[in-house]
């Protein structure tokens, strides 16, 4: 897949693009089959929800110990895209799973952007880095899906408060009065679409969502390409936080997560 001019000038105004079903249901039905074996993991990569120790929040770093996940990102239809954007060679530097389980399993997520603590903790110089969002489910508007301030990115680092949980999870939350400005300014989008579908994201995107009250799941994987010429400077954060291996990615044949099926 190749972004036409069009499509780079609508990222830059409003820090992102949707497209809806770029994976099949055959590629989806493979990546949906890999969930329970990483939801079993246990490790300091996945991260339990702070009221149930027993559902999962976050699974950091499955692109790097599941097959399917391993191959998603290195899609052409995912990495050229991304490469386009950032104009650049790209690493992962990370991945995270966000399952967001039903019945309120699947806590609320603040409102914030991505790149604060890269940029403070792991020395990411710019925000050149891309967030795939890659919808594991479908995403509705039942299913808490996840919700972006358009164009949030165009003002750069936002005052935020850190928070940062025993883990080393770091998340900077903006305040309720930056947060009504900008909605007022540029509104509120859900991205909503069915399994398969994936927003490349700007990292400076104000985005947050509530909890999952709905009886079902509605996993996001969050595939973070970083431009390898704003290869990350800091090394306190683990592997999973932030990868230090820079080799620029490169793309496997298109059908290869099919191939699984
Ligand atoms: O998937 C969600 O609901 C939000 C996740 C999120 O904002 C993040 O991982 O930065």
């Amino acid at each position: 897949m190749k972004l036409n001019d069009a499509q780079i000038a609508r990222f830059n105004e409003q820090g992102y693009l949707f497209f809806p079903s770029l994976l099949e249901a055959d590629e989806v039905k493979v990546l949906q089959r890999a969930m329970p074996q990483i939801l079993s993991r246990r490790g300091p990569e996945v991260i339990p929800e702070k009221d149930d120790p027993n559902s999962v929040r976050l699974a950091f770093g499955a692109h790097v110990y599941s097959e399917p996940f391993r191959y998603l990102p290195l899609l052409p239809r995912l990495l050229n895209p991304v490469r386009q954007l950032l104009a650049d060679n790209v690493y992962l530097h990370q991945s995270r799973l966000n399952p967001k389980q039903g019945f309120g399993g699947g806590a609320a997520w603040d409102w914030h952007q991505d790149f604060p603590p890269w940029h403070r903790i792991d020395g990411m110089t710019e925000p050149k880095c891309v967030m795939a969002s890659v919808f594991i489910d479908d995403c509705t508007a039942v299913t808490s899906p996840l919700l972006v301030v358009p164009g949030s990115h165009t003002h750069g680092l936002l005052d935020s408060k850190p928070h940062r949980d025993a883990k080393g999870y770091a998340l900077h939350h903006i305040d309720r009065p930056t947060l009504a400005q900008l909605a007022e300014e540029s509104g509120i989008e859900a991205l909503i679409g069915p399994a398969g579908s994936v927003c490349f994201c700007h990292c400076n995107v104000v985005h947050g969502s509530a909890n999952n009250v709905s009886p079902w799941r509605r996993a996001i994987l969050y595939l973070n390409y970083n431009a390898v010429s704003n290869a990350c400077t800091g090394t306190e954060r683990d592997w999973y936080h932030n990868n230090r291996d820079f080799a620029p990615l490169q793309p496997l044949d298109d059908n290869r997560l099919k191939e699984l099926a």
